[in-house]
């Protein structure tokens, strides 16, 4: 087992990892931004050191002073939470010519994940569904128009580099697809220099489920179940829940099963996401994350299983924690972001908060960072914690986060409470009857609503 972790994160995850850490005996480096001095990540750990002034790229994200930080305090090894360098290959490798271990998949295999032609491709080939479309990139020399044709209008135009969103076209007719490649290649290349993009089958109303996936790095794989993560405002995810309201045990097991017979071939290591399409009972792979994800603790609510720390054990080396028979989904979860944002306009909403009243009881979790009296850096991601709440039925579920969100205080900045409060009480969401637009539809009719009244 590793004897010193550095935490390369900051903000809730960071202190998510610091409890695994200290549950398995671990000492812990905090590092931080200057205006990060105050963080309750550096209050805990056993060590912290400052890596740099405030903006990402200068701290966080900055490996020479990372490798710096774990020189100057005999780390082992580094757990890079989500987002920052948690996706970066070469930072994994960085870390592995300095012989510091990362705690995340094989940078082989992260490299392959970020290329979204080449990880729909290997998707494919590893029995994966996935959407129908062009056969890698769509360069000036192809028929983008015959391949359009085949596929059936709508089609997506996607970035190779993209992800999340960024940089996608819908196509509606041949003379739209022309312009959609133009300006999606363009925009492709200047935003991630990569021009190469590629043609999906454009789904109206599909749902978002993704599966968690858990690999030993030595062909053992296994799943724990799914999230359906279909509430979205702007690509970022709001509202997550598992298991899914749509999803059947019997569908659950089969696009589990395949799943994990794919990590087994792969041989992957540590915690990953694959990402699905769900439309008219049918799965399609588009995208696979290679980290720790924002709403994991949603399936450590429905499985018991301590993600982070079993994160930990196997890149020291460690078995699986089970095998796949005795994964049980054990009731429903559901996870709340709450931001530090209007909830109307979203506008971030940094600054000190001044009453900070956290709910607890049965079945309640809040992942947070913040205390009362601590400022909101304008600097970073607006998160100001993670409401998860667990129960026997969905029900259930649903009436503790109502009872949890009016309990509920955080004063001095203004937070998306309120629109938690207003969607526990909607039909749609009550029903589970939800798609990837329906967030957004939602958010626009309540726009209008104020504007009329
Ligand atoms: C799609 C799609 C429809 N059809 N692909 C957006 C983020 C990236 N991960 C994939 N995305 C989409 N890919 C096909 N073939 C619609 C989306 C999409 C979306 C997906 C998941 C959650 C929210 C979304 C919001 C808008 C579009």
């Amino acid at each position: 087992m590793f004897d010193k972790i550095l935490i390369a994160n900051r903000g809730e995850i960071a202190l998510r990892v610091l409890r695994a850490c200290k549950e398995l005996g671990i000492s812990t480096v905090a590092v931080h931004s200057t205006a990060d001095a105050d963080a309750m990540h550096v209050r805990l750990a056993d060590e912290s050191v400052c890596i740099g002034p405030p903006p990402s790229k200068d701290s966080y994200l900055n490996i020479p002073s990372l490798l710096a930080a774990c020189e100057i305090t005999g780390a082992d090894a580094v757990h890079p939470g989500y987002g920052f360098l948690s996706e970066n290959a070469r930072f994994a490798e960085i870390l592995a010519e300095h012989n510091l271990h990362f705690i995340g998949p094989k940078a082989e295999h992260i490299r392959l994940m970020g290329d979204k032609i080449e990880a729909k491709r290997t998707a494919k080939k590893l029995g994966i569904p996935v959407v129908p479309g062009s056969d890698g990139a769509v360069g000036p020399e192809d028929d983008a128009m015959a391949i359009g044709e085949a596929i059936g209008f709508p089609v997506l135009v996607k970035a190779a580099a993209g992800g999340g969103g960024r940089g996608m076209k819908v196509a509606h007719t041949a003379d739209e697809l022309l312009m959609a490649l133009s300006t999606a290649s363009n925009e492709a290349k200047s935003a991630f220099g990569d021009a190469s993009v590629y043609l999906e089958k454009y789904l109206t109303k599909p749902r978002h489920i993704e599966i968690q996936v858990l690999g030993d790095g030595r062909g053992g794989a296994i799943h724990l179940g799914e999230r359906d993560c279909s509430l979205q405002r702007r690509h970022q995810k709001v509202w997550e829940e598992g298991p899914s309201p749509v999803l059947s045990a019997a569908a659950r097991a089969k696009i589990g099963a395949t799943c994990a017979k794919a990590m087994q071939d792969m041989k992957y290591l540590g915690v990953g996401t694959i990402e699905f399409l769900y439309e008219d009972g049918e799965f399609y792979f588009i995208e696979m994350n290679t980290r720790i994800q924002v709403e994991h603790p949603v399936t450590e609510s429905i499985t018991d299983i301590d993600l982070v720390l079993e994160q930990i054990r196997i890149a020291a080396g460690g078995d699986l924690p089970a095998t796949q028979d005795e994964i049980t989904i054990i009731g429903h979860a559901i996870e709340c972001r709450i931001n530090a944002e209007n909830p109307q306009t979203f506008r971030p909403s940094p600054g000190k908060i001044t009453q900070f009243h956290p709910p607890g009881g049965l079945g309640v979790r809040i992942d947070s960072a913040v205390y009362q009296g601590y400022v909101i850096p304008p600097y970073y991601d607006s998160l100001v914690g993670k409401l998860i709440v667990h129960g026997k039925t969905r029900g259930e579920c649903l009436m503790r986060l109502r009872r949890a969100l009016d309990e509920m205080v955080v004063e001095g900045i203004e937070t998306t409470l309120p629109l938690f409060r207003a969607l526990v009480r909607e039909p749609g969401i009550i029903d589970g009857d939800y798609h990837i637009h329906w967030l957004e539809q939602y958010l626009a009719g309540q726009a209008e609503k104020t504007k009329t009244s």
